[in-house]
């Protein structure tokens, strides 16, 4: 496929309206790999009409039809996974082990889930003298970002098709390769023309278009607070359905009677996974005042062993600024025990894996997504410190909780204001329902409350 066909609407490849492309950047070694066209408003709109047009027949396709053609996404998914973890890894940096196990591997489980649950889910059900319908929103607008670019682009896609949605999808600007390849995968896997449909370009042009669009009835978005705030007022305004999933800022609380070594390793181990640029990273871990200086000493060992390990973060901008945030925790009068703003190599994107201990709570590294790898370690006294720390931010996405056992690690992770707790390690789920509490977002994604989003109910009165 020639690079400026990478457009994909209504089962047709397509270059931009107005011919212009957008470069693909490799972060490991700064090298433009590709183009892809620049879809701007015209671009957006053709798509939205396919979509729209094919709304009727693929709301009225009974779901277990839907759950095959999904069965048949996850099937093509799974057939090439070594191709998708190399193209993560030329766009987005990260190391090929890592998008092979991760990046490739996760998407089959998460379409998986949807064939079963589009076969299976009560699109239909008596409640007293009623009968219930969950009936299909509609045009679904996906604007998804680059840190899983896989993962984002199946985790609203694969529900939205199984409720019976017809899709508008605007990825990352910085992965467009993989969108384009997923859009491949669906085109193979034989669904009606304009069911899916692939725009690719700049958010605040493609995006920002699809986001404001009449012709879409809920718009999901994974990415910045910032812009996802934008997109909620809009939505708000045209009184529209919104699902955002934002930023995070998520503890790792260490309880005193946890396994320490465990609970450091695991938790450094979290934050440079994908180079820290994780939503849900435990980016602040939180130890008992007793087994501080032991915790430090653990992470920074931690940190060191990386080395070069982890791959580059994803651009230019996002070097920027992490190293950005790095200068200001030493500004702040955090320690720093491993890493810092430097580069470590003259070619890529690369920072650090970085540690800071005797960060305070109100220090910016504390508070804001970093979205690189960099750990902040607080000093807790008591249970009731440690409650507040961890919910005094405004984000409220994921975290941890480690304890001698599961019962105490539940009992405090019950006072945590987040969406999802992973209790003394916990392990993915592809059914337990993600998203946020306070300013990460509104909705949920993943199994049947990540279905539910795409949903709405009528009912019947008999
Ligand atoms: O995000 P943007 P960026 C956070 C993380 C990161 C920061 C900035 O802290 O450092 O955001 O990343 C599209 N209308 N997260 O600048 O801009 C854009 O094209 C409509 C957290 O990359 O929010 C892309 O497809 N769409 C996070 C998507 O929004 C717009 C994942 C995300 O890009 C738009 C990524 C507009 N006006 C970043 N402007 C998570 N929650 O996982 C941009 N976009």
């Amino acid at each position: 496929m020639k690079a400026h066909d990478g457009m994909y609407i209504g089962g047709t490849w397509r270059p931009a309206a107005t011919g212009d492309t957008i470069p693909v950047v490799n972060p490991a070694d700064e090298e433009v790999i590709a183009h892809v066209p620049a879809g701007t408003a015209a671009d957006v709109d053709a798509a939205v009409r396919a979509a729209r047009a094919a709304l009727p027949a693929w709301s009225a396709t009974p779901p277990r039809e839907r759950a095959a053609l999904i069965g048949a996404i996850r099937d093509g998914l799974a057939a090439r996974q070594a191709e998708i973890a190399e193209t993560v890894t030329a766009e987005l940096g990260a190391p090929l082990r890592f998008s092979e196990a991760v990046h490739a591997a996760v998407p089959v489980l998460v379409a998986g889930s949807y064939a079963d649950l589009a076969a299976t889910y009560a699109f239909e059900e008596k409640v007293g003298n009623s009968t219930v319908y969950a009936e299909p929103v509609g045009v679904v607008g996906a604007i998804t970002p680059w840190n899983y670019p896989l993962h984002q682009i199946v985790a609203k896609v694969a529900p939205a098709l199984a409720a019976g949605c017809t899709v508008v999808l605007k990825p990352a600007e910085d992965t467009p390769l993989t969108a384009r390849l997923f859009a491949e995968i669906v085109h193979g896997a034989g669904l009606p023309a304009g069911v899916f449909n692939l725009v690719t370009g700049l958010g605040p042009v493609a995006g920002q278009a699809l986001a404001e669009h009449d012709g879409v009835d809920l718009v999901s978005f994974t990415g910045s607070t910032a812009v996802g705030k934008r997109i909620g007022a809009l939505a708000g305004a045209a009184v529209k359905r919104v699902a955002l999933e934002l930023g995070g800022k998520s503890a790792n609380v260490i309880l005193p009677s946890a396994d320490l070594a465990k609970a450091v390793n695991v938790g450094v181990a979290n934050v440079m996974a994908n180079s820290g640029q994780t939503c849900s990273a435990w980016t602040r871990m939180l130890v008992h005042t007793s087994r501080y200086d032991e915790a430090v000493e653990l992470a920074g060992a931690a940190a060191a062993k990386y080395g070069d390990r982890i791959g580059p973060v994803v651009s230019e901008k996002q070097r920027a600024r992490v190293r950005g945030y790095i200068e200001q925790g030493v500004k702040e009068g955090a320690r720093l025990v491993a890493g810092g703003a430097d580069a470590p190599r003259e070619q890529g994107y690369y920072v650090r894996p970085t540690v800071f201990a005797d960060v305070t709570p109100e220090m910016t590294i504390a508070q804001e997504e970093i979205f690189g790898p960099v750990v902040s370690i607080l000093r807790y006294e008591d249970e009731a410190d440690a409650e507040a720390i961890a919910n005094g931010t405004v984000y409220g996405l994921a975290g941890a909780v480690w304890a001698g056992d599961d019962a105490e690690a539940v009992a405090f992770a019950r006072r945590l204001h987040t969406g999802q707790v992973d209790i003394n390690g916990g392990s993915f789920n592809p059914l337990a329902p993600f998203g946020g509490y306070k300013e990460s977002g509104v909705g949920r994604e993943l199994g049947a409350h990540g279905l539910a989003e795409y949903l709405q109910t009528k009912s019947l009165q008999f």
